[in-house]
């Protein structure tokens, strides 16, 4: 990681008493864990902290904290307060509409590379792992020691967006330097995997089983694709594990790329692209009005299960040579 001057923001959150602590909609333990972290930490200081979140609150790993957030953004703190936006990559991300958040300085931190850029200081930090390893280092850098509860956090956090260690890079070693010190503030690496791949219900294990039933290989095993449509989240319910899913598509011998077709009962379907070779899916879901990055992305493609397939398959056709 650069070494980015954090003294601003530092003195910038210290000099207030109110702090708004805002991540993005749809969280997940890496914003709510960097949101939590800093709110702890700025307790600590004798600061009132305002968590604040717009949910919707769906991945089981974070409900425990659910409790500790607002879904509404204090608005008696205009010009006293200072609001922190932690994970996103543009405003709208937070889920808040502009008009909601009262007239304050704005402390933005992010590791995403792309977005637009907003707010007074901004820290932005595409090499880190995670926000919260951003976070962990504005802690450390005011020299006050990690609680075991910003540690599981913090943790919790670095382990949701690297894929539980998976997506870390060759010379990458100083993150896992930080995250020794996590292990040695507290954080449980057993607890935290339970957090993420535990509290499922059956009934997603159960979908998760009608689709490894029924994937397909195509252009002689480079593409893996199956389906599930609303009489399945009829049965046994809308929970899914996509990761799973994927992981497991993926790990076919010869499968470069998977896709899940979502079909609904309104005439559209939701396809989710992953890759594990330079077959770009984000061009993919762009060609039907999706997005997202080369190795995964998604779209919403107009029919029944059959006609995605077909122009999922026409479209892979051209774009995978022999
Ligand atoms: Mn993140």
């Amino acid at each position: 990681m650069n070494s980015p001057d954090i003294a601003p923001i530092l003195g910038a959150l210290l000099q207030h008493t109110d702090i708004i602590i805002l991540g993005h909609e749809d969280p997940d333990a890496d914003c709510l864990g960097s949101q939590k972290a800093l709110g702890l930490w700025l307790q600590h200081h004798g600061k009132t902290v305002h968590l604040c979140s717009a949910g919707p609150w769906r991945r089981p790993e974070i409900l425990p904290w659910q409790g500790d957030f607002s879904n509404q953004i204090p608005q008696a703190l205009a010009g006293k307060a200072i609001t922190v936006i932690l994970d996103c990559s543009s405003y709208e991300r937070t889920g808040f509409p502009e008009s909601s958040l009262p007239d304050t300085s704005m402390v933005v931190i992010d590791h995403h590379a792309s977005g637009q850029p907003f707010g007074d200081l901004r820290w932005i930090e595409p090499t880190s792992p995670s926000t919260t390893m951003m976070v962990q280092r504005l802690i450390e850098a005011s020299g006050d020691a990690l609680s075991p509860e910003m540690a599981e956090a913090l943790f919790l956090g670095f382990c949701t967006d690297t894929g539980f260690f998976r997506h870390l890079e060759p010379h990458h070693g100083w993150s896992l330097e930080a995250v020794a010190r996590l292990l040695d503030a507290g954080a449980s690496p057993p607890e935290a995997f339970r957090a993420i791949n535990g509290g499922r219900s059956l009934g997603s294990r159960k979908l998760l089983g009608r689709a490894l039933d029924r994937i397909e290989l195509y252009f002689d095993g480079r593409v893996a694709i199956t389906w599930e449509n609303w009489k399945d989240w009829k049965e046994v319910g809308t929970e899914r594990d996509s990761d799973k899913l994927y992981q497991s598509m993926l790990g076919i011998q010869g499968v470069e790329a998977a896709f899940l077709i979502r079909e609904q009962n309104d005439g559209q379907c939701l396809v989710g692209l992953r890759s594990v070779t330079d077959l770009d899916v984000a061009e993919i879901a762009r060609f039907f009005g999706g997005g997202g990055h080369k190795k995964a992305s998604g779209c919403m493609i107009s029919g029944d299960l059959n006609d995605a397939i077909e122009h999922l398959t026409q479209i892979l056709a051209t774009r995978l040579k022999a």
